[in-house]
């Protein structure tokens, strides 16, 4: 058949073992032809299935530039329903072409309907990685070894831009590289226009903003992004295209995790508002340059995005329900969800809002689903990825909301603050968490608060913290519960780690097996930093 004579082209790697972790399949990109083609025979299926199009994203994120992955996006923009890994698995490993075509064919028996439904459709984007040009090709032979399949090739683009892509094909939108750029634009602007007249004129020249592009797609993007745009002054650094390598000494991987500033940026540099996005611009941190010497930066990561966020947003709902005609408001459930990563300083200054806060395990697929419970649902991981989820029934009701006011009290404060909410419901990307669409929302927020990074960064101080990886035998081995704060296996280790908690102020740590390296991570939280660092060193010794 043509699978058996096109997969016997992509013979899988031997010895090596793949897995569909938290962020699809990553390995060095010499590996992973035949997983490539073996995701795209995946995509088209679960298009058939789901009758709907799905999106397969060439990248590896923040990880080296040798580095490539492959992931899935579902008819909703979101990441690949787990119900489908373990075939993911199955599929990538299977060892000849005969077995794959086995597996598929026991697959399709279960459910796939091949007869009188529309056409199997995939659209394809990868980051700049080198490797990604013929792996995007093993996509396409793939999709086209399933009869009928439609694969689109968008080219080059950010992650985000990629799901976003799936989701507005799949709710019937216009759904082009420059609509993306219109929404965002469009939803921009019209939020800059309802900032508070008082502060509108803050901007100037000497409030510029430094955008380090980690050498990845997000700096040329964001450019295209900028000439639709009035209002911001961004300096971009770090294109990728002035011989810089991906990800190497700049990104918002780096700079969150070494806590210093990224190559091209230096004392020149100290007080101004920086961020960098990851290399493909689905993370999104801010910094600002210390005057001490060594390349000492302020970190604004992602947990203080999250507040930030939520402070803006319950503002408006605040004004909403203030709304006299009671008959017609609606209290709108906020919720905000993290990970047990976040900063407990933040944790403890969402809560003292008033805020419900939730934790999932780490994985952004955890967190979404988590959020998509609430009216609002804000969640962010420390490192940046994250954003916000309106729910249908509230955009409903916001839309509806908009319409009556827009005749009943044209102009007035409720007016304003069901407009903010809207934009932010069009700027914001509900399918992932988008750099793009955060930097515009987070420059917009400081403009309407009237506050510089440093305003910012004091809304709480973080905790000290560090954290550490420790290679193991079987990182398997160290199972967890509770939001992966609790160990419940290996047995004794959970009460080990809490005895040496206990010696430290502000103590907190956690261990758990990472879901993309092959190490068990280490997190510690104290009062100070040499409190820090030492519970870390010795939780890490009992890991071993
Ligand atoms: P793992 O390797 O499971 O810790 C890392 C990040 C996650 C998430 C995924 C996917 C940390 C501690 N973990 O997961 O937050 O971003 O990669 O890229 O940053
Ligand atoms: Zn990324």
């Amino acid at each position: 058949s043509l699978l058996i004579s096109s997969s016997s082209h992509f013979l899988p790697p031997q010895g090596v073992r793949l897995s569909y972790g938290t962020a699809g399949f990553r390995a060095d990109a010499s590996l992973l032809s035949s997983t490539v083609y073996r995701m795209g025979i995946l995509a088209a299926l679960r298009s058939l299935k789901t009758q709907a199009v799905i999106g397969l994203m060439i990248t590896a994120s923040h990880n080296k530039i040798s580095d490539n992955g492959v992931k899935i996006a579902d008819p909703n923009g979101g990441m690949l329903s787990q119900h489908w890994e373990p075939f993911a698995d199955a599929l990538a490993n299977a060892p000849s072409p005969q077995d794959l075509v086995q597996l598929i064919n026991d697959f399709v028996k279960e459910g796939i309907p091949f007869n009188g439904v529309r056409p199997a459709e995939v659209i394809l984007g990868r980051d700049t990685r080198p490797s990604g040009d013929a792996l995007l090709k093993a996509a396409k032979e793939g999709i086209a070894s399933i009869v009928g399949a439609i694969a689109t090739d968008m080219g080059i683009l950010t992650t985000p831009q990629l799901h976003w892509m799936v989701r507005a094909r799949n709710m019937g939108m216009k759904a082009s590289e420059e609509d993306y750029f219109e929404q965002l634009s469009s939803s921009f602007r019209c939020l800059m226009d309802l900032i508070p007249s008082e502060k509108s004129n803050r901007s100037g020249p000497n409030d510029k903003l430094v955008v380090d592009g980690a050498n990845g797609v997000g700096g040329g993007n964001l450019e295209v992004l900028l000439k639709q745009l009035n209002g911001l002054s961004i300096e971009i650094r770090n294109y990728g295209e002035d011989g810089g390598v991906l990800n190497e000494g700049v990104g918002a991987d780096f700079v969150q995790k070494e806590k210093v500033v990224p190559n091209g940026f230096d004392s020149k540099d100290v007080g101004i508002r920086c961020a960098s996005l990851d290399g493909d611009a689905d993370r999104l941190v801010y910094f600002s340059v210390t005057a001490e010497s060594n390349g000492k930066i302020e970190l604004v990561d992602g947990d203080k995005i999250l507040s930030l966020f939520a402070l803006f947003i319950r503002e408006q709902l605040i004004i909403l329900s203030e709304e006299e005609d009671a008959k017609n408001s609606r209290q709108a459930h906020l919720g905000v969800v993290q990970t047990a990563y976040a900063n407990g300083a933040s944790t403890n200054y969402l809560k003292q809002l008033g805020l419900e806060v939730n934790f999932t395990p780490t994985g952004v697929k955890y967190l979404h689903e988590k959020a998509a419970e609430f009216d609002i649902g804000i969640y962010f991981e420390a490192n940046g990825h994250g954003t916000i989820l309106f729910s249908e029934d509230f955009s409903g009701w916001l839309v509806a909301k908009t319409k009556e006011l827009s005749s009943k009290s044209k102009g007035s404060e409720l007016e304003k603050a069901a407009l903010r909410l809207l934009a932010v419901n069009k700027l914001i990307n509900q399918a992932v968490g988008d750099a793009l669409s955060g930097l515009l929302l987070v420059e917009v927020i400081l403009q309407h608060m009237g506050w510089s990074i440093h305003r910012w960064n004091e809304l709480y101080h973080d905790l000290p913290s560090r954290q550490l990886k420790v290679k193991v035998a079987d990182r398997t081995a160290v199972v967890t519960a509770n939001a992966e704060t609790v160990v419940v296996s290996p047995l004794g280790l959970q009460e080990a780690i809490n005895a040496e908690t206990a010696k430290h102020s502000q103590g907190r740590c956690f261990v758990r097996p990472s879901g993309t390296e092959d190490v068990v991570r280490v997190y510690a939280e104290a009062s100070t930093q040499e409190a820090a660092d030492s519970l870390a060193n010795s939780v890490a010794k009992l890991v071993d």
